[in-house]
């Protein structure tokens, strides 16, 4: 599959990474948005947020708690926003279904 990100997780295209484990990959985004900006993304691939299913949603909670346990390690715990794009009018360029973590600011209306 022609996947940017499937590149990434199988480390065909270089990344910096953040966090891995059996079911997800985090990694600094390329084009940041704020001071902390990386992507959450599932291993398995999903084409966006409007292929989440009944059987492939368990990895989106995993991603929400993993994101949680960053923001200690990697200290935004002050706050931070999850982002994740949808189709064309939602403005999704990747089509391999990814949470923005932004972070280290204060963060304006105008972001992703
Ligand atoms: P979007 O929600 O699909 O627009 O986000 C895609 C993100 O992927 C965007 O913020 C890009 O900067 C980022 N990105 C990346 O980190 N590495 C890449 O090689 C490419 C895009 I292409």
């Amino acid at each position: 599959m022609d996947c940017l990100f499937c590149k990434i997780i199988a480390g065909e295209i270089p990344s910096k990474k953040v966090y891995e484990d059996q079911q997800v990959y985090a990694f600094y985004d390329i084009a940041p948005q704020s001071p902390v900006h990386f992507l959450v993304v599932p291993k398995e691939h999903i084409s966006g947020p409007s292929a989440i299913n009944s059987q492939n949603e368990a990895v989106v909670g995993h991603i929400y708690s993993v994101i949680a346990m960053l923001s200690k390690e990697l200290g935004y715990e002050n706050g931070y926003r999850v982002i994740a794009n949808c189709g064309e009018d939602g403005g999704q360029t990747v089509k391999h279904l990814h949470f923005h973590v932004l972070a280290g600011k204060k963060l304006g209306e105008n972001i992703i």
